[in-house]
Order: structure tokens, then sequence, then C-alpha cells
């Protein structure tokens, strides 16, 4: 009898503690900074990371999405994750490699053969240990994300050959890689962030720009920029990164459902990206595009050569071990 009201007792206690304990577990809020708008397939995909983080976490993880540049260009967006300002950001591996110099290796020109080619390395042992790589420049590497392949297009011509493109000023995203790409090419690299170019276009600042299908139509280039030629010139995955200050205050076991999250939320962001790719060729075309094609790109690897005989040591390394990668 002694025993049986003991347990009612503790029961009851448990029942009015509870609750308590339940309200004292804070909720953690992680900004995410993003520049694309809310329907684009990246976007998306960050929607869907944020999604498996709080259903994952029973709700005590919220990660807050913020869609279209509203934190900031991607240069300052990546400085603030940097020092902690913003705990977390889905930006190409362009302007990171500017932190992060061996992140060029994944960008480099003609580098891969296909998308699959490309998406075997990143979910692969070199994926990860670039991922681990960002960690001493104050970021925690935790995914990867389709972005297509990077094609020109200007307002001036349309580019048939890598001459056509002489001359032309074409804005390129603040990395020094690519403005040694451009100019490989014979044209004049014009770095900027990416929310000034539709007027650098229109105004005639730029003559031309390179981008792929989703942004060349979600950002309206097409309108004041219609030549388009295909010629793939760069497969530049996008990467979530997240501030090590920030982070490296969650437990191990939080970080690492952070890190799975990112990881898992990868093939539904490649499904979006394709859907929307689809879409934004045919509105594109429709509106009046002229698009080039490019059957051999032998003339356009060959300019390459100089750029990769640049590269340090460590680069060329890398290039090699992913050139490998069947
Ligand atoms: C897009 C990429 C953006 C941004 C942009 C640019 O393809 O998704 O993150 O880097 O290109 O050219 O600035």
């Amino acid at each position: 009898m002694k025993k049986a009201s003991f347990i009612i007792i503790a029961i009851l206690i448990a029942a009015v503690l509870m609750p308590a304990q339940v309200f004292a577990q804070k909720t953690i809020v992680l900004r995410l900074a993003e520049t694309h708008p809310q329907d684009y397939p990246t976007t998306r995909g960050d929607y869907e990371f944020a999604r498996l983080v709080k259903e994952r976490s029973g709700g005590r993880i919220v990660i807050e999405v913020y869609p279209g540049s509203q934190l900031g260009q991607e240069k300052a967006v990546i400085e603030q994750v940097q020092f902690g300002a913003i705990d977390l950001t889905r930006v190409s591996i362009s302007p990171v490699a500017a932190f992060v110099p061996r992140l060029n290796a994944f960008q480099m020109p003609y580098l891969y053969r296909d998308e699959a080619h490309m998406w075997k390395v990143l979910k692969g042992d070199i994926g990860k240990e670039l991922l681990a790589s960002l960690e001493p420049f104050g970021f925690i590497g935790l995914g990867w994300f389709e972005s297509g392949a990077r094609n020109f297009y200007n307002s001036k011509r349309p580019i048939r050959t890598p001459a056509d493109l002489k001359g032309l000023k074409i804005r390129v995203r603040e990395s020094e890689l690519m403005m040694g790409l451009v100019s490989a090419f014979g044209a004049v690299p014009t770095p900027m962030p990416f929310g000034e170019v539709y007027s650098a276009l229109q105004t005639g600042v730029v003559d031309g720009a390179e981008n792929n299908w989703p942004s060349y139509f979600s950002t309206s280039h097409y309108e004041v920029a219609k030549y388009i030629t295909l010629d793939e010139h760069t497969r530049v995955p996008e990467i979530i990164i997240g501030s090590k200050i920030s982070l490296g205050r969650l437990s191990p076991a939080d970080q690492e459902l952070i890190r799975q999250a990112a990881f898992d939320a990868i093939d539904f962001q490649r499904a979006e990206w394709a859907k929307y790719e689809k879409i934004s060729i045919d509105k594109t075309v429709a509106a009046g595009s002229q698009v080039v094609e490019i059957a051999d790109k032998s003339a356009w690897q060959a300019l390459m050569a100089p750029l990769y005989a640049k590269q340090s040591k460590e680069i060329q390394a890398l290039v090699e071990r992913i050139r490998a990668v069947k």
C-alpha cells in the first residue's frame, strides 16, 4: 500500500514538473541566408533542410530561411557567417573559394564529365574531405546542392566560337578563378554582386554574364541579354555552410543532426532543380532567347589549359583525383 501511494505521488510530481522542463528547453533559432527568391529550386532545398531539422529535433531547432538576399549579397553574407552574425547560408562555392582557396578545385572549367560524375565526387570521399576542410576558416561545411552548368549570355551577338567573346565585358562573381577563366576566353571580366547584374546588363555597364538556366530565367537576365551559348564552361556546386562560432555552441549531437539533414535534403533539391531547369529553358526560349548549342567543345576546353597550369600543386592534385573518379 505504502509503495503504491509512493508511486502515485511520484507520478503526480513528475506530471507537474514535466511541462516546466519541456518549456525550460529553449528553442534554438538559426538564420539561413539565401540569395535566390522563395520559389527557386535551391531555396526550396533550404526549406527542406529546415523542415528535416525541425522534424528530427522535435521542433527544438528552427532554421529560419531568409530568401531574396534579405541578409545581404553573397560575399558580405559569407563574412558574417565567418564571424557568427549569420548562422547558416546557402551560397555558390565560387565566392567561398575566396576564403577557402582549395574549393577552386571544384569549379575548374570542363572538369566533370557530366552531372553524375560531379555528384559521385561530391557525395564521395573528396566531397566529404572538402566539407571538413572548411573548419579552420571558421565555417562548417554541411552539404552540396545542384547548380547545373554555366553558360555565357550577352546582349550583343550570338557567340559561336570563343573568338566571338573577344572584347565583351562579362560580369563574373567576386572570384579570381572566374576572372582568369573569362580572360582566357578573350573577354573582359567585370566582378560584381549578383543583385546588380540586371541593371548592369540593361544599361550596358556589362555586355554579358554567365550563369545556369534557372538563374538566367529567375533574374530576368534573358530580357536584357537574349543571346545564350551552351558552352557549359563550369559546373559550380552550391554549398550550405554554417558558422563555426554559432554552430559550435550546439551539442555534438545537434551538430550531427544538422549535418545529416543538410545531406538528406540534397536529393529533394536535385529533383526540384531538374523541374525548374526545364521550365527556365521553355520560358526563356518562348520569350525570344536565341540559343547556340556547342556540339564540340574541344576548342573551348583547349583555351583553359593555361588556367589549369597556373593552379597550386594542391589544386592540381585534387583535380587529378576528381578526374580519376569513375
Ligand atoms: C547562381 C548561384 C548564386 C550566385 C549567382 C551569381 O547560380 O546560385 O548563389 O552565386 O549564381 O552568379 O552570383
